[in-house]
């Protein structure tokens, strides 16, 4: 049986999303990491749309973090499921999960770049961990062009990411309240596919030690970017965010 595939960018948050849930699975995978922009071909070579992460297994192709957790949920026990059964709280967990897809994940993000463009050695060093060496080299040699379309992509303009900021904040401000009773999780009393999404499309502002290796450490960061990820670490949502990774 051929081996399954997880297609990235591997600092990706939603990438983190389902390679977090694999993980936890135990479920074994081959990761094939691509740079931004470069991504495009392999994605659609593996059968899939635009998009990463795309998970190849032997019998299909999943597309979207949200359904790759499904998929690997089907798999698992009712009791280690990411959506729990019961339907209230499934539906609790789905609408914080689809709040954190739509709002937080493009939200840090797009904050997450302000700070990484503006610097080509450093975003040489943070795009280029894992990445194929010929596609870094071709990054290297077209930064200035890579560099404005990932930024027009994403739309990094002072507007947008100002924008971006207060969603983060407005959704860490909700996470916070939810918690402000001592609950350990967000729904119900176990982990669900509502940490999970939280904690891997917050990470890029909040950067934790289990994420550094996809994207760096907060000493590799401009002084501005380390100053606010430490600001949002001291909130309650942000030490939610790193406690679920020192669990993880
Ligand atoms: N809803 C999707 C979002 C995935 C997503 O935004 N992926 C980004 C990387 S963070 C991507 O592939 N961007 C490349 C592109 O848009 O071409 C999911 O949950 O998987």
């Amino acid at each position: 049986m051929s081996r399954r595939r997880l297609v990235t960018i591997p600092f990706s948050h939603y990438c983190e999303k389902a390679r977090w849930a694999l993980d936890r699975a135990g479920m074994s995978y081959d990761e094939e990491m691509h740079l931004p922009v470069f991504h495009s071909l392999p994605v659609r070579r593996a059968g899939g749309t635009r998009m990463v992460p795309v998970l190849v297994t032997p019998h299909g192709v999943i597309e979207d973090s949200t359904r790759i957790l499904e998929w690997i949920d089907a798999m698992l026990p009712e009791e280690r499921r990411l959506f729990p059964h019961e339907a209230s709280l499934r539906a609790e967990v789905c609408r914080w999960e689809e709040r954190f897809d739509r709002d937080l994940g493009p939200a840090t993000r797009r904050w997450g770049y302000s700070y990484i463009l503006t610097d080509r050695t450093r975003a040489l060093a943070i795009l280029g961990r894992h990445a194929p060496a010929w596609e870094f080299a071709a990054l290297k040699l077209a930064w200035p062009a890579a560099r404005a379309l990932i930024g027009r992509g994403l739309g990094v303009s002072p507007e947008g990411v100002a924008r971006s900021f207060a969603k983060v904040n407005a959704v860490f401000d909700d996470v916070g309240a939810a918690l402000a009773d001592g609950r350990r999780y967000l729904a119900g009393d176990r982990f669900t596919a509502a940490d999970l999404a939280f904690a891997s499309l917050a990470a890029p502002a909040l950067l934790p030690d289990g994420y550094a290796k996809w994207i760096g450490g907060l000493d590799e960061m401009p002084p501005a970017m380390r100053a606010q990820v430490e600001a949002w670490r001291a909130t309650p949502a942000g030490q939610f965010g790193v406690r679920l990774y020192d669990e993880r």
